[in-house]
């Protein structure tokens, strides 16, 4: 009789939670509606069965409890019974699996009017690039990733010219245009999600994935990344824009261009300004994505005031941040560990005007930087 009652309770309370709970779907931002419909298809299918199966267990305690000198009858099987069951059971089976169907073959279905834009995942930050004019994506390929080449463009081939590239900053895309996002990982699997999309779609090393939608509102939404990537996977996160055709087209006429980006890299061979050089080469080598210069705590600690500041490291010694404890922190991070981190960094090795422009834009963003 109690085993009864707490099953009633158990159905009950999950009706009142499931009515009265204060989480609810992010608000809707594209055409993909039909992945709400099927997830609430889903919902009301199991939950119906659930509450039927639960209060059918309560009410068989009850009416076939022990009582003296009742007798159990002995009924192997009963062929209208099993009839309905499996009946029924079809009919719930279909129906939570045949939206899919419908919605997937939606989902694989690109429009052919759809603007093609590029997700390209590392360990822990988003860039994309556009295809620019001629609206084709140029070839791109790992082994061209280099300095001032991190998506690793072709340089050889004209449609990757003019392609213009974000890298590890914010997706911009056109409101009620369908586009479609192919995406590259250049280390290991991560997942490219807008929960306000609904859509999301894995990035594998190795092979081009895609997946398309239309965004139906402007406004601003966070990107996350769905599979735990490594000790940054937290971090991986960024932010798309969603804006009117006139003001995306203009932000894009105003983007530098993979070609004159190149050209500027090949005639002047290198920034004279050690800084510029040692900014362009930290963003190239994909220091940023754990470092940051404004501050904030991101897997590595901050680079704002960080030269000739007091570091304190694991084993609770401090070390002054001078230019030989950055060169050696960045040539063999594992030596000397700051407090708080974890020893994820990567050895670097670069050439000496190299090392020297990073330092010395490192060096720029310390308020004492004119001392030297
Ligand atoms: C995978 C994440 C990651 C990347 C990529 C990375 N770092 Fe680091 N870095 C760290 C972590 C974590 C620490 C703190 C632990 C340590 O000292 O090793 C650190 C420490 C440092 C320090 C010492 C800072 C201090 O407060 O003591 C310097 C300098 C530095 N990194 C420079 C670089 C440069 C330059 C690059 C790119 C060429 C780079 N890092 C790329 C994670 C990273
Ligand atoms: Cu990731």
């Amino acid at each position: 009789m109690v085993l009864a009652v707490i099953l009633i309770l158990i159905v009950v309370g999950s009706l009142v939670f499931h009515f009265l709970n204060p989480w609810t779907l992010t608000e809707l931002a594209s055409q993909w509606g039909s992945m709400d419909t099927m997830l609430h298809v889903s919902f009301l299918i199991t939950g119906v069965v659930f509450v039927a199966v639960t209060l059918f267990m309560a009410v068989a305690i009850i009416r076939y409890r022990h009582r003296g000198g009742q007798r159990a009858r002995f009924q192997p099987d009963n062929r209208r019974l099993e009839w309905w069951l499996i009946g029924a059971t079809t009919v719930g089976i279909v129906a939570l699996l045949a939206p899919g169907l419908v919605v997937y073959s939606d989902f694989t279905r690109v429009p052919p009017n759809a603007m093609e834009i590029e997700v390209f995942g590392e360990q822990w930050r988003y860039s994309y690039r556009y295809p620019g004019a001629d609206g084709v994506l140029g070839y791109a390929d790992i082994r061209h990733i280099g300095a001032g080449n991190p998506l690793g463009l072709d340089p050889d081939d004209d449609a990757a010219l003019d392609d213009v590239v974000i890298h590890g900053g914010d997706l911009r895309l056109p409101v009620d245009r369908p586009v479609r996002m192919v995406m590259r990982s250049k280390d290991v699997l991560h997942g490219f999600f807008v929960p306000q999309f609904r859509a999301k779609m894995d990035m594998v090393p190795g092979m081009v994935t895609h997946f398309w939608f239309t965004p139906t509102r402007t406004g601003r939404f966070e990107v996350l990344c769905t599979q735990h990537c490594g000790t940054g996977h937290y971090n991986m996160r960024g932010h798309v824009e969603v804006m009117e055709q006139r003001e995306f087209d203009a932000w894009l006429r105003e983007q530098e261009t993979f070609g004159r980006s190149l050209a500027a890299t090949a005639n002047g061979e290198r920034p004279d300004d050690p800084v510029e050089l040692g900014r362009r080469l930290a963003d190239g080598e994909g220091c940023m994505a754990c470092h940051s210069v404004d501050g904030s705590r991101r897997v590595g600690p901050t680079w704002l005031n960080l030269y000739g500041s007091e570091v304190t490291l694991t084993d609770g010694s401090t070390v002054s941040a001078d230019e030989s404890y950055l060169r050696r922190s960045i040539e063999d991070p594992r030596a000397q560990v700051t407090a708080g981190y974890s020893p994820v960094m990567p050895a670097y090795s670069f050439d000496e005007d190299e090392m020297d422009a990073l330092l010395a834009y490192i060096r720029s963003l310390s308020e004492d930087a004119g001392e030297e």
